[in-house]
């Protein structure tokens, strides 16, 4: 019998050759140079283990077939020894396969060590998991022709939780979905193409994600049945196929499940049959997976039902489905989202931006230990620019993890380049003063220094049945980084970068540098020519694509900007505002509430001015406006002449793909320029100082 046979092709079907290679993302596994394996000293004879289990397999497989596509070499897998030179993959207790003497003192939880010793390469992982992130590590190192001579080196995730969220309905549609339909559902159903979703495994274990939730934080009545015997065989694939890739699924619940699916009339969190229904739900979900990681919650939220409809709080509501999921290992991870989305624009008192925080941070502590918070990264919602949400930091007492989103919704929806790994960087950097001076982000959702059960980093996937996945192929990177970042956030952003550009596209060291340029810049070049100094919104109402000033201003969703003929911005302050600045821990607060020490980015966050208000950098608040438009659109610009100057060192494919997409970008940049300058010069009839084409 043959005990390991490696899958025929890491190509999925239904992808064209052409585009194959944009399929295969940042798992190219391009042939490297001849010198560089053997002054590396990589012995390929063999792939030596002593036994096999799922995710064995999968590094197996992974390593089989990159090892052959990347340097024309299928190494022979010997179980149970091997005495030849190698690669050598173990766990911390096979000590009879390791050298003697070697420590594996350095493993953590979900770690590995690689060591090059002789002319043998160990892969050792804490657990099979280790093992497979140590294997990912390795082929990452060989496809950049890194060194592997003598290596040495130990790594283990930062993060307990490393999810994705994926925000696919089962009619085929993504919420916020930017490259195709869903990967996982068909007319209603599961889809049949296992391989695509395996691959998406791949991609994600390649980055270090061990968790994903499959279906839409907003659960319509299909998706409702998930939890039922007609969708759980369904879900059971999909779990293995993720389990083989050490990633746990979850599920978005319906808050009000036990009424649309069940035959309850309420959903009550303190009703007896509501709780039993829950344990029973939770019951038989473990038994078709005994290792399903929980649910994923949005209550009480954009018109989803939730405990507020019972007079309960969200920790009655979260409790009581902690409670069901408890003696399975299972969490609840409930969502801070919540907001009046029907507001009226006339009342000046609420502020979408305080919600979260109100509603939260009376019930700090009130929660399971198996209920994590998460929190979107920002008080309002995604968009460019905004402060860190007060409440990561403000929660002292409750498991916490933030929420990022890949989806680029508010961010040019994989039609601009927008990279957004600088942004989230500087979220998990920010200072929160929690604990004292040092109290980072990326400290409080990896638990260090809140002590907490259950914490990490979530965020919204970009992924569809695109060919290239992402839309735009440049987006990959967002996906690339944000499951880099989630193992390590001390990882720089030019290291990341730099990864993502040679895995994708080679090693070529004017591709390296053009596109990491590209990249790097994207974020605040988009920021550049669409809403200013950190005012948000300006977006066209629902789909959220193209500039549209007032397309929110009297609408009920609580995004205002109140410009008028002599400023613009939003006043939160404590001393004439909504006191949104109170939330913010010393010395954030005395930063934000004061114009003087407002940084300028943020200052119609915080602040409303008057155009001719002095920004630190000099300019008055209107010429930058003017000025970041016209800088907006030139960087595009020099963008796309600089994608262009790479024609002939990456495939065509690739290269006219991301071409069109950046001539769309320059055509809407200059129309973002247009509608944003034209808005602010007729409000506020000021000339712009350059005296550049500004439509009256
Ligand atoms: C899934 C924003 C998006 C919604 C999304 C919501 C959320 O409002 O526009 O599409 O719903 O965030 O995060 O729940």
């Amino acid at each position: 019998m043959m005990l390991f046979e490696p899958s025929a092709s890491l190509i999925n079907d239904d992808i064209e050759k052409e585009q194959t290679s944009s399929y295969k993302a940042w798992l190219q596994y391009s042939p490297v140079k001849k010198e560089y394996i053997d002054k590396s000293r990589l012995f390929l004879e063999e792939v030596a283990l002593t036994g096999l289990s799922e995710i064995r397999t999968s590094a197996l497989n992974e390593i089989s077939q990159a090892l052959f596509s990347m340097t024309g070499t299928q190494p022979k897998i010997v179980l149970h020894g091997g005495d030849k030179a190698g690669i050598i993959f173990a766990t911390k207790d096979e000590k009879e396969i390791l050298p003697d003497g070697f420590s594996t003192d350095e493993l953590r939880p979900e770690g590995y060590i690689l060591h090059q010793e002789h002319n043998r390469m160990y892969v050792v992982g804490y657990c099979d998991k280790g093992l497979l992130y140590g294997v990912f590590h390795l082929l990452r190192l060989i496809q950049m022709e890194k060194n592997v001579s003598g290596l040495h080196l130990a790594e283990s995730p930062v993060n307990q939780l490393r999810m994705i969220n994926q925000w696919d309905n089962s009619d085929n549609s993504v919420e916020r979905g930017y490259a195709g339909e869903s990967i996982f559902y068909k007319d209603l159903g599961f889809s049949r193409n296992l391989v695509r979703i395996k691959d998406y495994a791949r991609l994600l274990a390649s980055t270090g994600i061990n968790a994903i939730s499959i279906n839409n934080v907003n659960v319509h009545q299909n998706e409702t049945d998930f939890v039922t015997e007609k969708f759980l065989p369904n879900v059971k694939k999909v779990a293995s196929i993720f389990r083989a890739y050490g990633i746990k699924t979850f599920l978005s619940a319906n808050y009000a499940s036990p009424i649309t699916t069940g035959d309850l009339d309420t959903a009550d969190p303190l009703d007896e049959d509501v709780r039993k229904w829950w344990r029973n739900t939770a019951e038989r979900i473990y038994d078709y997976i005994p290792d399903f990681g929980g649910v994923v919650v949005k209550a009480d939220s954009e018109n989803r039902p939730g405990p507020f409809t019972y007079n309960r709080n969200h920790a009655d509501g979260a409790n009581m489905l902690g409670e069901a999921f408890e003696p399975f290992g299972g969490i609840v991870i409930w969502r801070c989202f919540v907001y009046n989305c029907k507001q009226d624009w006339r009342d000046r008192e609420t502020d979408r931006a305080r919600a979260a925080y109100d509603h939260f941070m009376p019930i700090d502590g009130d929660f399971r230990e198996n209920v994590v918070l998460q929190i979107k990264n920002g008080p309002m919602d995604f968009q460019v620019r905004e402060p860190v949400s007060p409440l990561i930091g403000g929660l002292q007492r409750t498991n916490q993890m933030i929420e990022f989103q890949i989806a680029q919704e508010y961010t040019g929806q994989q039609r601009h380049l927008c990279y957004l790994i600088p942004q989230w960087k500087e979220v998990l950097n920010f200072d929160t003063y929690a604990k004292g001076k040092g109290s980072q982000v990326k400290d409080i959702v990896s638990g260090s220094l809140i002590s907490q059960t259950h914490c990490g980093i979530a965020a919204v996937s970009n992924i569809g049945n695109d060919a290239n996945w992402t839309g735009h192929t440049l987006a990959q990177a967002n996906l690339y980084g944000y499951g880099r970042l989630t193992w390590n956030p001390d990882l720089t952003t030019e290291q990341i970068t730099e990864e993502a550009v040679r895995l994708t596209f080679g090693n070529d060291r004017e591709v390296v540098e053009t596109v990491s340029e590209m990249l790097m810049g994207s974020w605040k070049t988009y920021e550049k020519y669409t809403s200013p100094l950190g005012v948000g919104w300006m977006i066209a109402p629902n789909h959220h694509y193209g500039p549209d000033i007032e397309g929110y201003e009297f609408s009920a969703w609580g995004t205002y900007h109140y410009s008028n003929r002599d400023g613009t911005g939003v006043n939160r302050t404590q001393k004439s505002g909504t006191g949104f600045t109170g939330q913010y821990l010393s010395p954030n607060y005395e930063i934000y509430e004061s114009l003087k020490s407002c940084p300028d980015e943020l200052v119609l966050f915080f602040h409303h001015v008057p155009y001719s208000h002095k920004l630190k950098s000099g300019d008055t608040v209107i010429q930058h406006i003017y000025n970041t438009h016209f800088e907006g659109v030139e960087e595009v610009e020099a963008v796309l002449a600089g994608w262009n100057r790479l024609q002939d060192k990456v495939d065509s494919y690739r290269f006219h793909h991301v071409q069109n997409r950046l001539e769309e970008q320059l055509a809407h940049s200059k129309e973002w320029r247009d509608v944003i300058n034209t808005y602010f010069y007729r409000k506020s009839g000021v000339e712009d100082v350059k005296g550049r084409k500004i439509y009256s």
